[in-house]
């Protein structure tokens, strides 16, 4: 299935900073990650813990060899080079008919990374429509400065400390994302985003993943880590991920409890307590 951007998305990516539905992988492939994702939330009593939700490609081999994928790959290269390096990968999970939400956001404005080329891939695990609270973005939003957040904690939003923009947001102007199982979204990490909560009758499960040139620099922790996935890093700014052999690779694993904690440290710098929600 061929997943390489057209000129338009490539020029639609660059104008209103995401591009959207790119096939991936059949329905058929896209459920049997879903059945390992939840083969492993049956055996821990039917859920990730929090923490296993970021640099999760560290403990699922299954997302680890995703992060390498061409065909996740090829289209993230058309937009920020042949160098590439994966961040992070975050497990976003909806209950069915669950109030969960994303509140309209940046996520510039808390990574601490200091280039302007990260891009998310989102990938659907199960249906992402409007009904299940698939994300919606505000076109233009990536260009110009961040704007104002304000960190609002309310239960039921996913971000860590329910941050949203507290000005600047017109709702009128938002773009539903909606994608079939096995489709992905991309959007640049300083566009405007958010999603409603899952009034349908299965979960909505994605998974995304983050990528960025290997100049760039953790500007807010002391210490980083990514995976180098295609290329070469002539900077090294980041420690490079093990790849692991197996889910839950013990050393892997160990690795995990470092980056995710420095991830977090990141994550509530400045915030005023730790959710834990990530
Ligand atoms: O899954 C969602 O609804 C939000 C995801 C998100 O904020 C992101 O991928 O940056």
């Amino acid at each position: 299935m061929p997943s390489v951007l057209t000129e338009q998305q490539i020029k639609q990516f660059h104008r209103d900073g995401y591009a959207f539905p790119i096939p991936v992988m059949g329905a058929d492939e896209a459920n049997v990650l879903r059945k390992q994702l939840e083969e492993v939330e049956r055996r821990q009593g039917g859920k990730l813990d929090p923490t296993q939700r970021s640099k999760s490609h560290l403990l699922f081999k299954w997302l680890d060899d995703l992060i390498r994928d061409p065909r996740i790959l090829d289209p993230v290269e058309q937009l920020i080079g042949s160098n590439i390096l994966c961040w992070n990968t975050i497990f976003w999970i909806k209950e069915a008919g669950s109030e969960s939400f994303v509140s309209w956001h940046q996520d510039t404005r808390y990574w601490g990374l200091s280039s302007n080329k990260v891009v998310s891939v989102w990938l659907a695990l199960s249906p992402a429509s409007r009904e299940s609270g698939c994300m919606r973005v505000l076109p233009g939003t990536h260009v110009g400065g961040v704007l104002p957040h304000e960190d609002r904690y309310q239960e039921s939003n996913m971000l860590t400390r329910g941050q949203e923009i507290s000005d600047g947001i017109d709702e009128a102007d938002a773009v539903y994302m909606p994608l079939k199982v096995g489709e992905m979204s991309l959007h640049s990490y300083r566009l405007a985003h958010a999603s409603g909560p899952n009034t349908s009758s299965d979960r909505r499960i994605g998974v995304s993943m983050h990528f960025m040139p290997p100049e760039t620099q953790q500007i807010v922790g002391e210490w980083d880590s990514a995976a180098l996935v295609r290329g070469v890093d002539p900077f090294e700014n980041f420690e490079r991920t093990p790849v692991p052999c197996g889910d839950f690779d013990e050393a892997a694993v160990a690795f995990h409890r470092k980056a995710s904690e420095a991830i977090r440290q990141v994550l509530y710098a400045d915030a005023a307590r730790n959710t834990g929600k990530l």
